[in-house]
């Protein structure tokens, strides 16, 4: 198969998951659509190409493990691990509801193929520089990906993990930061302007690649050259909209956390469905 054909093939994956992720908020009339949108394309390319995961043996020691430190995006990595069987999609059924597998943040000891409980900002890279510097430690050739949101990065305990990825030379750690320009409230340059997010990680001695996070070939370059990076840690800055896809979120201010009305939602499925459509008509070509 040639690498055309399958980045059309990740197209369709990551456009079966936005569809699956609408359909999973839509049974509970609310959700954090705007992140869980922005990460699509990505997650698709861990799950369809980079991680080698087992859905039989989700805690197989050696396999590559993602930390969503945004764990508000949950919904998203929920939607893929039913798609790739990890458990069944009546699952998602779940989201938000007490006493269920799938909290709206992502918790490790209610999910299976969830690798770390996450909801309170700022925590998830240090998670990450433990876990890829515990496998190191045991000899395990695997990676750990770290989702970070940009304003996520407001938070000082994410500069001291930078740090701390390259004193150790952490060549199995990949952080992939999701620069959707917005936040909780506001644009993030209003809130805390971070200025060029791709030289402050450079500066604190890692490898970056810098990217559009909804151009899948692009993506693709930039998250293999950073999970081949051998010198140390490595990111992927992708700049993405937040609620990319979702026909009543994308494109407007208050759209991080949204209640909908039912026809919104139908209006926004039709559209996901389209598009989804033209992606595998495009494959079939
Ligand atoms: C320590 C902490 N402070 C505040 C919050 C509330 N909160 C949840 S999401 C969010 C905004 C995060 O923005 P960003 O990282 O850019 O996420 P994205 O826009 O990609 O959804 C905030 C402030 C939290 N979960 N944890």
């Amino acid at each position: 198969m040639n690498q055309k054909t399958r980045y059309q093939e990740l197209r369709v994956f990551a456009e079966e998951i936005r569809l699956k992720t609408l359909q999973t908020f839509g049974h509970i009339g609310f959700g954090h659509i705007g992140g869980a949108m922005s990460i699509v394309e990505a997650v698709a390319l861990l799950y369809g190409e980079f991680m080698q995961v087992d859905p039989r043996n989700p805690n197989w020691p050696d396999r590559d493990k993602l930390v969503t430190s945004k764990g508000h995006a949950g919904p998203t990595i929920y939607a893929t691990l039913a798609m790739k069987g990890f458990f069944p999609e009546s699952m998602l059924r779940e989201l938000n509801q007490g006493g269920g597998h799938l909290p709206s943040h992502t918790d490790r000891n209610k999910t299976p193929g969830i690798d770390m409980t996450t909801g309170s900002l700022g925590q998830g890279l240090s998670a990450g520089c433990g876990i890829a510097l515990g496998d190191r430690m045991d000899g395990r050739e695997c990676t750990t990906y770290v989702f970070l949101g940009d304003g996520e990065l407001d938070e000082g305990q994410n500069w001291e993990a930078f740090l701390f990825a390259n004193q150790m030379k952490l060549n199995n750690l990949v952080a992939i930061v999701d620069v959707n320009g917005q936040q909780l409230d506001g644009y993030t340059k209003d809130v805390m302007d971070l200025g060029n997010i791709e030289k402050k990680i450079e500066a604190f001695g890692w490898h970056v690649e810098s990217c559009d996070g909804h151009d899948i070939p692009a993506l693709y370059e930039a998250l293999d050259r950073c999970r081949s990076w051998q010198e140390g840690p490595a990111a992927v800055v992708m700049h993405t909209k937040k609620g990319h896809g979702c026909s009543f979120a994308e494109g407007i201010l208050s759209n991080h956390h949204i209640n909908f009305k039912p026809e919104q939602m139908a209006e926004a499925l039709e559209k996901a469905t389209a598009v989804l459509e033209e992606a595998r008509a495009a494959l079939r070509k």
